[in-house]
């Protein structure tokens, strides 16, 4: 066995073993290739000569890992690995550190403070990113908690996307504030941050339609958004969250860029790693923007959004014991 099971045992502490199991479940492409990839390579050597170091370097950019932060990966493996034994073992627990350490800075979980009333979420995103199976797993996980949540159907652009939220709305018994399709997205929201202060409620989540960077009347109306908010709590949105799709690979650090620079995106939710081989770019995201990786989508279930956690993350990407790597 390659792989020891400390990495396993320092994830129970963070997540119950059913949950954990779903994340390393729902990492499944990207899981496959880079805990079975880098334990075959590391399996077999014991030395990093540079033939193996550029093995590694190639399942890293297969993962869509990104070559700057592939080349960061390595270079702190070694660096642990100096410090560490030289077998297989060793090599592995140093990626396993070498990625921690990259992700680490990114973990700052979405905290609602009790004082704000309500605390908004503006979520946003390219089309069909997820933003609003999100919203709707987002809603359900604050309500366990405790918060009392509402909607506002901002996408008013995309037919039946109003219908969409409501029907969310209606499952989780929250209500929605909608106009009709082709209503002025700002007014929407400004309404339902309204209604949401005078009814107490603790959470807004706000919709928005898909749109691309590039196009600029949609990127001005999340502006727009913003500075109406903004008259009804000069703090709102306490939330900026941008949604994007895992399965885009490198692409999403250049939608990530461009809408933090558009409307200064606070949050990131990253969806559908349970479908793509490409989940390395969430090493990239963290090493390159510096912006908090609040959540992963792991799955179309309620529970398949899972706040990030470094270490459970790493944990669940090399765990060799369920099922990755044969030497
Ligand atoms: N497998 C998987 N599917 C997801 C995940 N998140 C969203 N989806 C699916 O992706 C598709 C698009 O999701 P939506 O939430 O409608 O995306 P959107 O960003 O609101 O799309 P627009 O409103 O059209 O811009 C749906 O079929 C979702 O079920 C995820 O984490 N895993
Ligand atoms: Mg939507």
């Amino acid at each position: 066995m390659l792989w020891d099971n400390t990495m396993q045992d320092k994830a129970s502490t963070t997540a119950p073993t059913g949950l954990l199991d779903r994340l390393r479940q729902g990492l499944g492409r990207t899981r496959e290739n880079l805990s079975g990839g880098l334990g075959r390579v590391l399996g077999r050597q014991t030395t990093l000569d540079p033939e193996l170091i550029e093995m590694l370097e190639d399942h890293l950019l297969m993962a869509d890992v990104g070559v700057e932060t592939t080349q960061r990966l390595i270079q702190s493996m070694q660096a642990h690995l100096g410090r560490g034994t030289g077998d297989a073992q060793g090599a592995l627990s140093a990626m396993a550190a070498a990625m921690e350490e990259v992700l680490t800075p990114c973990e700052v979980p979405l905290e609602i403070p009790a004082q704000n009333t309500p605390f908004v979420i503006l979520v946003a995103g390219i089309n069909g990113s997820g933003k609003t199976t999100t919203i709707a797993k987002l809603c359900r996980r604050l309500q366990d908690q405790g918060h009392s949540v509402m909607l506002a159907a901002g996408d008013t652009f995309r037919a039946a996307a109003v219908e969409q939220l409501q029907v969310w709305g209606q499952r989780h018994n929250v209500p929605v504030i909608a106009q009709h399709t082709g209503a002025d997205s700002a007014s929407v929201i400004y309404d339902a941050c309204e209604a949401a202060r005078a009814r107490q409620i603790d959470v807004l989540i706000a919709d928005t339609a898909g749109r691309l960077h590039t196009q600029t009347n949609l990127m001005e109306e999340l502006r727009k958004i913003r500075r109406v908010l903004a008259r009804v709590d000069p703090a709102a949105p306490h939330e900026v969250m941008l949604v994007l799709d895992a399965g885009i690979g490198q692409n999403a650090l250049a939608q990530a860029r461009e809408f933090n620079e558009a409307i200064g995106v606070t949050g990131i939710t990253l969806t559908k790693l349970d479908g793509t081989a490409r989940g390395g770019i969430v090493f990239t995201i963290a090493d390159q923007l510096g912006i908090p990786l609040r959540f992963l989508g792991v799955g179309e279930q309620p529970e398949d959004l899972r706040p990030f956690v470094a270490r459970e993350f790493v944990a669940a990407l090399l765990d060799h014991e369920a099922g990755g790597a044969q030497p």
